[in-house]
Protein backbone atom coordinates (compact mmCIF):
# COMPACT_ATOMS: atom_id res chain seq x y z
CA UNK A 1 0.00 0.00 0.00
CA UNK A 2 1.30 3.63 -0.77
CA UNK A 3 -0.72 5.24 1.88
CA UNK A 4 0.67 8.16 4.11
CA UNK A 5 3.31 9.29 2.24
CA UNK A 6 2.78 13.01 0.68
CA UNK A 7 4.84 15.59 -1.29
CA UNK A 8 4.94 19.37 -1.81
CA UNK A 9 5.04 21.73 -4.58
CA UNK A 10 5.15 25.58 -4.74
CA UNK A 11 3.51 27.66 -7.64
CA UNK A 12 2.30 31.32 -8.51
CA UNK A 13 -1.25 32.65 -9.34
CA UNK A 14 -1.94 33.60 -13.04
CA UNK A 15 -4.59 36.42 -14.20
CA UNK A 16 -6.81 33.81 -15.77
CA UNK A 17 -7.26 32.19 -12.60
CA UNK A 18 -7.88 35.56 -10.29
CA UNK A 19 -11.44 34.65 -9.54
CA UNK A 20 -12.30 32.21 -6.71
CA UNK A 21 -11.38 28.99 -7.73
CA UNK A 22 -13.62 25.72 -7.23
CA UNK A 23 -11.17 22.51 -6.71
CA UNK A 24 -11.85 19.36 -8.73
CA UNK A 25 -10.27 16.14 -9.41
CA UNK A 26 -11.40 15.30 -12.65
CA UNK A 27 -12.28 13.31 -14.93
CA UNK A 28 -11.54 9.26 -15.19
CA UNK A 29 -12.64 8.54 -11.55
CA UNK A 30 -15.93 9.88 -11.38
CA UNK A 31 -19.68 8.27 -12.64
CA UNK A 32 -20.93 10.37 -15.52
CA UNK A 33 -23.72 12.34 -13.51
CA UNK A 34 -21.15 13.84 -11.37
CA UNK A 35 -18.74 14.94 -13.98
CA UNK A 36 -22.12 16.76 -15.79
CA UNK A 37 -22.20 18.27 -12.71
CA UNK A 38 -18.19 19.14 -12.60
CA UNK A 39 -18.59 20.74 -15.75
CA UNK A 40 -21.78 22.77 -15.83
CA UNK A 41 -19.82 24.13 -12.55
CA UNK A 42 -17.53 27.57 -13.05
CA UNK A 43 -14.84 25.74 -12.70
CA UNK A 44 -11.47 28.31 -12.36
CA UNK A 45 -9.31 25.50 -12.06
CA UNK A 46 -8.91 21.91 -11.53
CA UNK A 47 -7.25 19.27 -9.85
CA UNK A 48 -7.31 16.84 -12.15
CA UNK A 49 -6.76 13.25 -11.43
CA UNK A 50 -5.25 11.97 -14.70
CA UNK A 51 -6.24 8.36 -14.06
CA UNK A 52 -6.71 7.09 -10.61
CA UNK A 53 -5.13 3.71 -9.84
CA UNK A 54 -4.86 0.87 -12.23
CA UNK A 55 -7.98 -1.43 -12.59
CA UNK A 56 -7.46 -5.32 -13.46
CA UNK A 57 -6.54 -6.05 -16.67
CA UNK A 58 -8.52 -8.80 -19.13
CA UNK A 59 -12.04 -8.18 -19.74
CA UNK A 60 -11.23 -9.23 -23.19
CA UNK A 61 -10.83 -12.43 -21.80
CA UNK A 62 -10.00 -13.99 -24.88
CA UNK A 63 -6.59 -14.35 -26.16
CA UNK A 64 -5.99 -11.69 -28.81
CA UNK A 65 -3.91 -12.95 -32.02
CA UNK A 66 -1.68 -10.98 -32.41
CA UNK A 67 -0.15 -10.05 -35.60
CA UNK A 68 3.13 -9.80 -36.85
CA UNK A 69 4.67 -7.02 -35.45
CA UNK A 70 4.23 -3.55 -37.66
CA UNK A 71 6.41 -0.64 -38.26
CA UNK A 72 6.22 1.82 -36.15
CA UNK A 73 4.69 5.09 -37.57
CA UNK A 74 4.46 8.64 -35.58
CA UNK A 75 1.50 10.65 -35.85
CA UNK A 76 1.66 12.46 -39.07
CA UNK A 77 1.88 16.65 -38.31
CA UNK A 78 -1.63 18.69 -38.98
CA UNK A 79 -1.21 21.04 -41.94
CA UNK A 80 -0.72 24.31 -41.22
CA UNK A 81 -3.09 27.07 -43.60
CA UNK A 82 -1.39 29.88 -42.16
CA UNK A 83 1.33 31.05 -44.08
CA UNK A 84 2.61 33.22 -41.44
CA UNK A 85 6.14 31.74 -39.84
CA UNK A 86 4.48 32.62 -36.32
CA UNK A 87 1.23 31.67 -36.30
CA UNK A 88 0.11 27.27 -36.88
CA UNK A 89 -3.64 27.53 -38.06
CA UNK A 90 -4.94 23.37 -38.07
CA UNK A 91 -8.41 22.07 -38.35
CA UNK A 92 -9.21 18.85 -36.17
CA UNK A 93 -12.17 17.01 -37.01
CA UNK A 94 -13.20 14.51 -34.28
CA UNK A 95 -15.38 11.61 -36.02
CA UNK A 96 -16.55 8.28 -35.85
CA UNK A 97 -14.86 5.75 -38.07
CA UNK A 98 -12.71 2.86 -37.70
CA UNK A 99 -9.14 2.17 -36.48
CA UNK A 100 -7.43 -1.22 -36.85
CA UNK A 101 -5.12 -1.96 -33.89
CA UNK A 102 -5.08 -5.41 -35.12
CA UNK A 103 -4.63 -5.59 -38.62
CA UNK A 104 -7.65 -6.60 -40.78
CA UNK A 105 -9.71 -6.75 -37.53
CA UNK A 106 -10.97 -2.72 -37.93
CA UNK A 107 -12.42 -1.55 -34.05
CA UNK A 108 -15.05 1.59 -33.95
CA UNK A 109 -13.08 4.22 -32.87
CA UNK A 110 -14.06 8.47 -31.69
CA UNK A 111 -11.14 9.67 -33.36
CA UNK A 112 -9.06 13.23 -35.36
CA UNK A 113 -7.96 13.52 -38.72
CA UNK A 114 -6.68 16.43 -40.36
CA UNK A 115 -9.93 18.44 -41.11
CA UNK A 116 -7.32 20.80 -43.51
CA UNK A 117 -6.49 17.69 -45.79
CA UNK A 118 -9.26 14.87 -44.91
CA UNK A 119 -7.40 12.62 -44.08
CA UNK A 120 -8.11 9.40 -42.19
CA UNK A 121 -8.88 9.28 -38.61
CA UNK A 122 -5.90 8.66 -36.71
CA UNK A 123 -5.36 7.26 -32.87
CA UNK A 124 -3.14 8.89 -31.76
CA UNK A 125 -4.60 11.78 -33.45
CA UNK A 126 -2.32 13.99 -35.97
CA UNK A 127 0.97 16.02 -34.10
CA UNK A 128 -0.23 19.07 -33.25
CA UNK A 129 3.74 21.16 -33.81
CA UNK A 130 4.37 24.21 -33.23
CA UNK A 131 7.72 26.80 -32.13
CA UNK A 132 7.75 28.53 -28.61
CA UNK A 133 5.61 32.20 -29.18
CA UNK A 134 3.81 30.77 -31.86
CA UNK A 135 0.05 32.17 -31.67
CA UNK A 136 -1.39 28.89 -32.39
CA UNK A 137 -5.43 28.62 -33.74
CA UNK A 138 -6.85 24.88 -33.49
CA UNK A 139 -10.04 24.88 -34.96
CA UNK A 140 -12.09 21.74 -33.44
CA UNK A 141 -15.58 20.47 -35.21
CA UNK A 142 -17.52 17.94 -33.76
CA UNK A 143 -18.01 15.10 -36.28
CA UNK A 144 -19.23 12.93 -33.41
CA UNK A 145 -22.56 11.32 -33.56
CA UNK A 146 -24.36 10.80 -30.18
CA UNK A 147 -22.41 14.10 -27.79
CA UNK A 148 -20.71 17.32 -26.78
CA UNK A 149 -16.72 16.86 -27.02
CA UNK A 150 -13.63 19.89 -26.35
CA UNK A 151 -10.17 20.44 -26.56
CA UNK A 152 -8.17 20.13 -23.63
CA UNK A 153 -4.47 21.09 -24.60
CA UNK A 154 -3.10 18.67 -21.53
CA UNK A 155 0.23 20.39 -19.51
CA UNK A 156 0.25 23.71 -21.99
CA UNK A 157 -0.80 27.16 -19.93
CA UNK A 158 -3.35 29.15 -21.50
CA UNK A 159 -6.05 31.11 -21.06
CA UNK A 160 -9.15 29.18 -18.80
CA UNK A 161 -11.59 30.23 -21.81
CA UNK A 162 -8.87 28.04 -24.41
CA UNK A 163 -8.85 24.80 -21.69
CA UNK A 164 -11.42 22.35 -22.94
CA UNK A 165 -12.41 22.27 -19.43
CA UNK A 166 -15.85 24.34 -19.97
CA UNK A 167 -18.96 23.94 -22.25
CA UNK A 168 -19.51 21.66 -24.73
CA UNK A 169 -18.84 21.62 -28.32
CA UNK A 170 -22.14 19.74 -29.77
CA UNK A 171 -22.62 17.60 -32.60
CA UNK A 172 -21.97 19.45 -36.22
CA UNK A 173 -20.64 22.60 -34.26
CA UNK A 174 -17.27 24.05 -34.16
CA UNK A 175 -15.24 25.79 -31.58
CA UNK A 176 -11.77 28.28 -32.46
CA UNK A 177 -9.33 27.64 -29.56
CA UNK A 178 -6.64 30.46 -29.73
CA UNK A 179 -3.80 30.96 -27.37
CA UNK A 180 0.05 31.37 -27.52
CA UNK A 181 2.18 28.41 -27.29
CA UNK A 182 4.50 29.49 -23.76
CA UNK A 183 6.02 26.20 -23.39
CA UNK A 184 8.36 24.31 -25.12
CA UNK A 185 7.95 20.00 -24.29
CA UNK A 186 5.59 17.46 -25.69
CA UNK A 187 1.77 18.08 -24.69
CA UNK A 188 -1.24 15.51 -25.18
CA UNK A 189 -4.43 17.02 -26.64
CA UNK A 190 -7.71 15.36 -25.46
CA UNK A 191 -11.15 16.22 -25.08
CA UNK A 192 -12.20 17.16 -21.30
CA UNK A 193 -15.78 15.92 -21.23
CA UNK A 194 -16.57 12.38 -20.62
CA UNK A 195 -12.89 12.29 -20.78
CA UNK A 196 -12.35 8.70 -19.62
CA UNK A 197 -14.61 7.10 -22.06
CA UNK A 198 -13.66 9.79 -25.39
CA UNK A 199 -9.78 9.08 -24.92
CA UNK A 200 -10.36 5.53 -24.88
CA UNK A 201 -12.34 5.14 -27.47
CA UNK A 202 -9.85 7.16 -29.44
CA UNK A 203 -9.77 11.01 -28.98
CA UNK A 204 -6.41 11.73 -27.90
CA UNK A 205 -3.07 13.38 -29.51
CA UNK A 206 -0.10 14.84 -29.47
CA UNK A 207 1.47 18.40 -29.24
CA UNK A 208 5.12 19.45 -29.14
CA UNK A 209 6.38 23.04 -29.23
CA UNK A 210 10.28 23.07 -30.03
CA UNK A 211 12.19 25.96 -28.95
CA UNK A 212 12.71 27.56 -32.91
CA UNK A 213 12.04 26.61 -36.21
CA UNK A 214 15.10 23.96 -36.64
CA UNK A 215 14.10 21.08 -38.87
CA UNK A 216 13.54 18.14 -35.93
CA UNK A 217 16.41 15.29 -36.34
CA UNK A 218 14.90 11.85 -37.59
CA UNK A 219 16.10 10.73 -34.23
CA UNK A 220 13.48 12.61 -32.44
CA UNK A 221 10.95 10.83 -32.22
CA UNK A 222 7.04 11.72 -30.86
CA UNK A 223 6.09 7.96 -29.13
CA UNK A 224 2.73 8.05 -27.63
CA UNK A 225 2.14 4.71 -25.14
CA UNK A 226 -1.39 3.26 -24.47
CA UNK A 227 -3.26 0.12 -23.89
CA UNK A 228 -6.52 -0.98 -25.41
CA UNK A 229 -9.36 -3.51 -24.15
CA UNK A 230 -9.71 -5.31 -27.65
CA UNK A 231 -12.36 -8.69 -27.98
CA UNK A 232 -11.06 -11.49 -30.12
CA UNK A 233 -12.50 -9.46 -33.22
CA UNK A 234 -10.54 -6.62 -32.93
CA UNK A 235 -13.30 -4.15 -31.74
CA UNK A 236 -12.89 -2.48 -28.75
CA UNK A 237 -14.10 -4.52 -25.73
CA UNK A 238 -16.01 -4.92 -21.96
CA UNK A 239 -18.22 -2.49 -20.47
CA UNK A 240 -16.89 -0.14 -17.87
CA UNK A 241 -16.67 -1.40 -14.91
CA UNK A 242 -16.90 0.12 -11.48
CA UNK A 243 -13.52 -0.64 -10.73
CA UNK A 244 -12.55 0.46 -14.24
CA UNK A 245 -14.39 4.10 -13.64
CA UNK A 246 -12.80 4.03 -9.70
CA UNK A 247 -8.66 3.43 -10.45
CA UNK A 248 -9.22 3.55 -14.25
CA UNK A 249 -9.85 1.16 -17.37
CA UNK A 250 -6.75 -0.93 -18.40
CA UNK A 251 -6.68 -2.68 -21.63
CA UNK A 252 -5.40 -6.30 -22.39
CA UNK A 253 -3.27 -4.74 -25.30
CA UNK A 254 -0.26 -2.36 -25.38
CA UNK A 255 0.49 0.18 -28.34
CA UNK A 256 2.68 2.64 -29.40
CA UNK A 257 1.11 5.34 -31.32
CA UNK A 258 -1.63 3.31 -32.36
CA UNK A 259 0.38 -0.25 -33.01
CA UNK A 260 1.05 -3.58 -30.63
CA UNK A 261 4.83 -4.34 -30.11
CA UNK A 262 5.89 -2.20 -33.79
CA UNK A 263 9.54 -2.13 -34.55
CA UNK A 264 11.36 1.30 -34.95
CA UNK A 265 13.94 1.40 -37.29
CA UNK A 266 17.24 3.50 -36.20
CA UNK A 267 20.37 3.59 -36.96
CA UNK A 268 22.83 2.01 -34.63
CA UNK A 269 24.77 4.33 -32.79
CA UNK A 270 22.37 7.19 -32.78
CA UNK A 271 21.78 9.22 -29.39
CA UNK A 272 18.05 9.35 -29.90
CA UNK A 273 15.67 11.51 -28.35
CA UNK A 274 11.97 10.00 -27.54
CA UNK A 275 9.22 12.57 -26.18
CA UNK A 276 6.76 10.21 -24.25
CA UNK A 277 3.16 10.33 -23.83
CA UNK A 278 1.55 8.02 -21.83
CA UNK A 279 -2.29 8.24 -23.22
CA UNK A 280 -3.60 5.24 -20.86
CA UNK A 281 -6.43 5.51 -18.62
CA UNK A 282 -5.20 3.60 -16.04
CA UNK A 283 -1.54 2.32 -16.56
CA UNK A 284 1.63 2.89 -15.83
CA UNK A 285 4.17 2.32 -18.02
CA UNK A 286 7.72 1.23 -16.36
CA UNK A 287 10.17 1.62 -19.09
CA UNK A 288 13.80 -0.33 -19.57
CA UNK A 289 15.60 -0.58 -22.57
CA UNK A 290 17.68 -4.25 -22.40
CA UNK A 291 21.06 -3.09 -21.52
CA UNK A 292 20.81 0.63 -22.18
CA UNK A 293 19.98 3.37 -19.64
CA UNK A 294 17.16 6.48 -20.33
CA UNK A 295 18.62 9.89 -19.83
CA UNK A 296 15.72 12.19 -18.53
CA UNK A 297 16.10 15.66 -20.02
CA UNK A 298 12.37 17.04 -19.62
CA UNK A 299 9.07 16.14 -17.67
CA UNK A 300 5.98 17.58 -18.16
CA UNK A 301 6.24 21.44 -18.72
CA UNK A 302 10.20 20.94 -20.13
CA UNK A 303 13.06 20.61 -19.02
CA UNK A 304 14.29 19.34 -16.30
CA UNK A 305 16.36 21.04 -13.65
CA UNK A 306 18.81 18.21 -13.12
CA UNK A 307 18.88 15.62 -16.27
CA UNK A 308 19.40 12.35 -14.63
CA UNK A 309 19.94 8.73 -16.18
CA UNK A 310 17.64 5.89 -15.13
CA UNK A 311 17.34 2.11 -15.75
CA UNK A 312 13.81 2.12 -15.58
CA UNK A 313 11.65 5.37 -16.07
CA UNK A 314 7.54 5.13 -14.57
CA UNK A 315 5.34 6.88 -16.79
CA UNK A 316 1.99 7.40 -15.43
CA UNK A 317 -1.05 7.97 -17.44
CA UNK A 318 -1.01 12.11 -18.29
CA UNK A 319 2.42 12.48 -17.62
CA UNK A 320 5.28 13.09 -20.79
CA UNK A 321 8.87 12.01 -20.83
CA UNK A 322 11.46 13.88 -22.58
CA UNK A 323 14.47 11.26 -22.54
CA UNK A 324 17.67 10.62 -24.60
CA UNK A 325 18.61 7.38 -25.76
CA UNK A 326 22.20 5.89 -26.61
CA UNK A 327 21.58 3.28 -29.10
CA UNK A 328 24.73 1.24 -28.81
CA UNK A 329 25.11 -1.86 -31.15
CA UNK A 330 25.97 -3.28 -34.69
CA UNK A 331 23.63 -3.29 -37.20
CA UNK A 332 21.09 -6.17 -37.87
CA UNK A 333 21.00 -6.57 -33.82
CA UNK A 334 17.37 -5.54 -32.01
CA UNK A 335 16.65 -3.70 -28.75
CA UNK A 336 13.92 -4.65 -26.76
CA UNK A 337 11.97 -1.35 -24.98
CA UNK A 338 9.91 -3.47 -22.04
CA UNK A 339 6.94 -2.08 -19.77
CA UNK A 340 8.11 -3.87 -16.41
CA UNK A 341 6.01 -5.05 -13.97
CA UNK A 342 4.10 -1.96 -11.91
CA UNK A 343 2.02 -2.07 -8.63
CA UNK A 344 -0.21 1.10 -8.79
CA UNK A 345 -1.52 0.08 -5.55
CA UNK A 346 -4.99 -1.61 -7.12
CA UNK A 347 -5.56 -4.82 -9.08
CA UNK A 348 -2.86 -7.50 -10.26
CA UNK A 349 0.54 -5.84 -11.31
CA UNK A 350 0.94 -5.54 -15.43
CA UNK A 351 3.17 -8.41 -16.60
CA UNK A 352 6.34 -7.51 -18.16
CA UNK A 353 5.43 -7.24 -22.15
CA UNK A 354 7.76 -5.96 -25.01
CA UNK A 355 6.04 -2.49 -25.65
CA UNK A 356 8.49 -2.14 -28.95
CA UNK A 357 11.64 -3.46 -30.51
CA UNK A 358 14.43 -1.40 -32.20
CA UNK A 359 16.21 -2.48 -35.07
CA UNK A 360 19.28 -1.36 -35.73
CA UNK A 361 19.93 -0.84 -39.11
CA UNK A 362 23.75 1.33 -41.04
CA UNK A 363 22.48 4.47 -42.00
CA UNK A 364 24.53 6.95 -40.45
CA UNK A 365 24.09 7.52 -36.64
CA UNK A 366 22.44 10.66 -35.71
CA UNK A 367 22.95 12.66 -32.34
CA UNK A 368 19.52 14.04 -31.47
CA UNK A 369 20.35 15.76 -27.94
CA UNK A 370 19.32 19.29 -27.64
CA UNK A 371 22.34 21.90 -28.01
CA UNK A 372 21.12 23.95 -25.21
CA UNK A 373 18.93 23.64 -22.67
CA UNK A 374 16.79 26.26 -20.28
CA UNK A 375 18.22 27.18 -16.97
CA UNK A 376 15.40 26.86 -14.38
CA UNK A 377 15.56 29.29 -11.24
CA UNK A 378 14.01 27.92 -8.21
CA UNK A 379 11.01 29.87 -7.03
CA UNK A 380 11.82 32.46 -4.14
CA UNK A 381 10.17 30.24 -0.70
CA UNK A 382 9.81 32.36 2.24
CA UNK A 383 8.86 31.45 5.98
CA UNK A 384 5.86 34.11 4.57
CA UNK A 385 4.73 32.26 1.63
CA UNK A 386 1.13 30.86 1.71
CA UNK A 387 1.00 27.60 2.70
CA UNK A 388 -2.23 25.21 2.00
CA UNK A 389 -2.39 21.40 2.87
CA UNK A 390 -4.46 18.88 0.30
CA UNK A 391 -5.17 15.23 1.92
CA UNK A 392 -6.62 13.04 -1.07
CA UNK A 393 -8.69 10.29 0.10
CA UNK A 394 -11.52 7.89 -1.90
CA UNK A 395 -14.53 5.75 -0.83
CA UNK A 396 -14.33 3.14 -3.92
CA UNK A 397 -17.60 1.80 -2.12
CA UNK A 398 -19.47 5.12 -1.97
CA UNK A 399 -23.30 5.44 -2.32
CA UNK A 400 -23.58 6.66 -5.55
CA UNK A 401 -20.43 4.36 -6.88
CA UNK A 402 -16.72 5.44 -6.40
CA UNK A 403 -16.14 8.39 -4.51
CA UNK A 404 -13.25 10.98 -4.08
CA UNK A 405 -12.57 13.48 -1.22
CA UNK A 406 -10.13 16.35 -0.93
CA UNK A 407 -9.84 17.23 2.56
CA UNK A 408 -13.06 15.17 3.45
CA UNK A 409 -15.18 17.11 1.12
CA UNK A 410 -16.90 15.15 -1.66
CA UNK A 411 -15.44 16.14 -5.17
CA UNK A 412 -16.42 17.95 -7.37
CA UNK A 413 -18.84 19.99 -4.52
CA UNK A 414 -15.67 21.29 -2.57
CA UNK A 415 -15.40 24.36 -1.22
CA UNK A 416 -13.36 27.10 -3.30
CA UNK A 417 -10.50 28.23 -2.74
CA UNK A 418 -9.15 31.84 -3.44
CA UNK A 419 -5.39 32.90 -4.83
CA UNK A 420 -4.10 36.02 -5.57
CA UNK A 421 -3.18 36.99 -8.94
CA UNK A 422 0.99 36.45 -9.02
CA UNK A 423 1.07 35.01 -5.38
CA UNK A 424 3.19 32.28 -4.84
CA UNK A 425 2.21 29.05 -2.65
CA UNK A 426 3.37 25.93 -1.32
CA UNK A 427 1.07 23.19 -1.42
CA UNK A 428 1.27 19.76 1.06
CA UNK A 429 -0.43 17.32 -1.17
CA UNK A 430 -0.68 13.54 0.41
CA UNK A 431 -2.58 10.80 -1.19
CA UNK A 432 -4.24 8.74 1.48
CA UNK A 433 -6.00 6.14 -0.62
CA UNK A 434 -4.84 2.87 -1.70
CA UNK A 435 -3.87 3.78 -4.78
CA UNK A 436 -1.60 6.08 -6.94
CA UNK A 437 -2.88 9.08 -7.77
CA UNK A 438 -1.52 11.51 -10.62
CA UNK A 439 -2.50 14.98 -10.55
CA UNK A 440 -1.90 18.17 -12.53
CA UNK A 441 -3.12 21.29 -12.36
CA UNK A 442 -4.98 23.30 -15.54
CA UNK A 443 -3.03 26.41 -17.12
CA UNK A 444 -0.01 26.61 -14.41
CA UNK A 445 3.17 25.17 -13.81
CA UNK A 446 4.68 24.41 -10.39
CA UNK A 447 7.74 23.27 -8.63
CA UNK A 448 8.37 19.56 -6.86
CA UNK A 449 10.24 21.11 -3.51
CA UNK A 450 10.22 17.38 -1.72
CA UNK A 451 8.75 14.04 -2.57
CA UNK A 452 8.50 11.46 0.28
CA UNK A 453 10.61 14.05 2.31
CA UNK A 454 12.96 13.66 -0.19
CA UNK A 455 13.91 17.23 -1.30
CA UNK A 456 13.98 17.97 -5.49
CA UNK A 457 13.21 20.69 -7.44
CA UNK A 458 12.05 20.87 -11.19
CA UNK A 459 9.24 22.35 -12.97
CA UNK A 460 6.36 20.10 -13.65
CA UNK A 461 2.36 20.27 -14.07
CA UNK A 462 2.00 17.13 -13.50
CA UNK A 463 2.69 14.37 -11.16
CA UNK A 464 1.84 10.81 -9.65
CA UNK A 465 1.42 10.78 -6.16
CA UNK A 466 2.10 7.67 -4.85
CA UNK A 467 3.36 9.36 -1.71
CA UNK A 468 3.32 12.72 0.18
CA UNK A 469 4.07 15.46 -2.49
CA UNK A 470 5.55 18.82 -1.14
CA UNK A 471 4.57 21.12 -3.94
CA UNK A 472 5.71 24.54 -5.30
CA UNK A 473 2.89 26.13 -6.71
CA UNK A 474 3.44 28.40 -9.45
CA UNK A 475 0.66 29.64 -10.36
CA UNK A 476 1.77 32.40 -12.87
CA UNK A 477 2.77 32.82 -16.23
CU1 LIG B 1 -5.03 18.50 -18.33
Amino acid sequence: MLAGFASKAVGIIGAEWAKPATISTTVLAVPRAARRAAHAAPVAYAFLACAACAAPVGCADEEIDRADAPELVEPTALHDTDPDPDVVEVWLEAAVGTFDYLPGKPAEVWAYRDGATGGPLQVPGPLIEAKRGDLLRVHLTNELLEEGTTLHMHGLRLPAAMDGAHGAVLPKERFDYEFIAQDIGAFFYHPHLFSDVQIERGLHGPMLVRPDSAPRSPSERILVLDDVKLGPDGDLAGDWTEEDIAHGRRGNLLVVNGRPSPTLRAPAGARERWHLVNASNGRSFMLAIDGHPIDVIGWDSGPVAMPYSTESLVIAPGERYDVLVDLGGSAGEELDVRALPYDRGHGPEESEEVLFRVALDGRPPEDASPSSFDAIEPLPVTAATQARSFVLTQDVHGKYGPQFFINGELWPFNTPIEGSLGALEVWDVENQSDGDHPFHVHGMRFQVLSQGGVAVCRVRCALNIAFFLKVLHQFAH
